[in-house]
């Protein structure tokens, strides 16, 4: 493998011709405007234990499954959380994501009645059996309270492409890194607020609550989070987290 991709790299360097030439007759314009380049002083901002205090901080997270409608968290928060996540980087700063955030008790009826049924279906019949069995120490099933008691679900889209000022389509590179980074900087943000969350990825229900929330045809459903305050008497599975030694290697 290694040296079949040796050889490719070595047809490739042959094939350039140079200067490049392009006989279509297409004027190529960056999608990105952006004219020039300002100074940068590097990282500013800093915790005040620095990383330590942010692993404390993530290590907390738990993926919650019961929630208490009693406590809402304002919509403030949620927005912070939000911008947070839009800071994340994407290829060609494309920034391709859509947050949907659904408060409104009917809305969230809907979304678990799509969610539901099909996870009926995804448990019984998609799923095999043993992944099925693996999921048996999550203890969860085709029922999912969390979809209607949690204050707030947040559907992240992926929007697969974009269009340019003319109308055209615009490419969004690496759309799905990008987006799950940004998620990934949102379940850290809603972590600081102290709001719990849950990552779900409801098989087969992305189209459906896509239409639902009336999103357009190029944005597709990532995840689905229901966000708020954990019941009080919430549990969770007693898991533990692999050890630095076994996720880090050193070279
Ligand atoms: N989406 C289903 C099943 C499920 C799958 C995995 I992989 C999990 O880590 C947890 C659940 C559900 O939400 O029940």
């Amino acid at each position: 493998e290694y040296e079949d991709t040796e050889l490719n790299t070595k047809n490739a360097l042959n094939d350039i011709k140079s200067p490049q030439e392009d006989t279509r007759d297409i004027k190529y314009v960056p999608a990105l405007k952006v004219e020039n380049h300002v100074p940068f002083s590097g990282a500013q901002v800093t915790l005040p234990a620095g990383a330590k205090q942010f692993y404390e901080l993530v290590n907390n997270r738990r993926s919650v499954r019961s929630y208490t409608s009693k406590r809402i968290p304002p919509l403030q928060v949620i927005e912070d959380c939000i911008r947070a996540a839009g800071t994340s980087p994407s290829g060609a700063h494309t920034e391709p994501w859509t947050f949907c955030v659904v408060s409104d008790n009917n809305m969230k009826l809907r979304i678990r009645d799509i969610i539901e049924l099909e996870e009926k279906i995804n448990y019984a019949q998609r799923m095999n059996r043993q992944w099925t069995t693996d999921l048996t120490p999550l203890r969860t099933n085709h029922i999912k309270p969390y979809l209607t008691d949690a204050p707030y679900l947040i559907l992240v889209f992926k929007q697969i492409y974009g269009y340019l000022p003319n109308g055209d389509r615009k490419q969004h590179y690496y759309n799905e890194i990008s987006v799950a980074i940004a998620t990934g900087i949102l379940l850290c943000a809603l972590q600081a607020a102290g709001l719990n969350s849950l990552v779900t990825t409801p098989l087969n229900c992305g189209t459906a609550l896509r239409i639902l929330l009336d999103r357009p045809e190029n944005e597709k459903l990532l995840v689905l989070l229901p966000v708020g305050y954990a019941a009080e008497d919430c549990a969770v599975p007693d898991l533990k987290r692999k050890e630095l030694k076994d996720i880090m290697s050193k070279y």
